[in-house]
């Protein structure tokens, strides 16, 4: 009977879903970065133009993301979906910091329209480090997150889609955040 009730346990232990959403410089690696999460590989991936979802299991919790592609401009779906979200995720590309507008603006939208009381954990994906690595503060300053000190919580990681560096480890800073 306990090991019936344990087979019970751990199959039937209900998964805590967490919506995350992903926006980025455009080819920054987002969906290189969601395809190393879940295969653990590095896929041919063409220019998203919309939206993507991804579900990624992490042992009890599922990332359920939103992976805004990098060439979508402030409208009102962007606008309207910022409510659901626990988490963010931004994507740059360390060898080449030119989209500080776009970024802010919507980050801007993010902390605006978010309803969520809790303050929001953002993970930071410096990727491509395998061209450039940026300081931290230049980093910082890029995406002007300081603005949002009390909404919000932030920390760097270096990523390289190809070599893996960075990604298991952020995943893992994630999990630790909602498990
Ligand atoms: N050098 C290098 N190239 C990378 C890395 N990650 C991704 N790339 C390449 O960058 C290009 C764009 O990657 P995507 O994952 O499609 O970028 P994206 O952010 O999803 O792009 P959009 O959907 O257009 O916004 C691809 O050619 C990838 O192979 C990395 O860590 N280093
Ligand atoms: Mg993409």
């Amino acid at each position: 009977m306990g090991q019936l009730l344990s087979y019970f346990n751990i199959n039937y232990v209900k998964k805590k879903i967490i919506k995350l959403l992903m926006i980025g410089d455009q080819s920054s690696g987002k969906t290189s970065i969601i395809n190393q999460w879940k295969h653990n590989t590095i896929l041919h991936t063409l220019p998203n133009h919309g939206i993507d979802f991804a579900n990624i299991n992490c042992n009890n919790v599922e990332f359920q993301i939103t992976d805004f592609s990098g060439k979508i401009n402030l409208n009102l779906l962007f606008s309207h979906c910022m409510v659901i979200y626990e988490g963010l995720i931004i994507v740059i590309d360390s060898s080449t910091l030119q989209e500080k507008d776009l970024l802010s603006s919507k980050l801007n939208i993010f902390f605006n329209k978010n309803q969520q009381q809790k303050i929001c954990p953002v993970l930071i994906l410096a990727n491509k480090c395998d061209k450039n690595k940026y300081q931290e503060d230049e980093i910082i300053n890029y995406i002007g997150i300081q603005k949002y000190r009390n909404k919000a919580y932030h920390i760097i990681f270096y990523t390289n889609c190809f070599s893996g560096e960075g990604l298991s480890e952020s995943l893992l800073w994630l999990y630790g955040q909602y498990s």
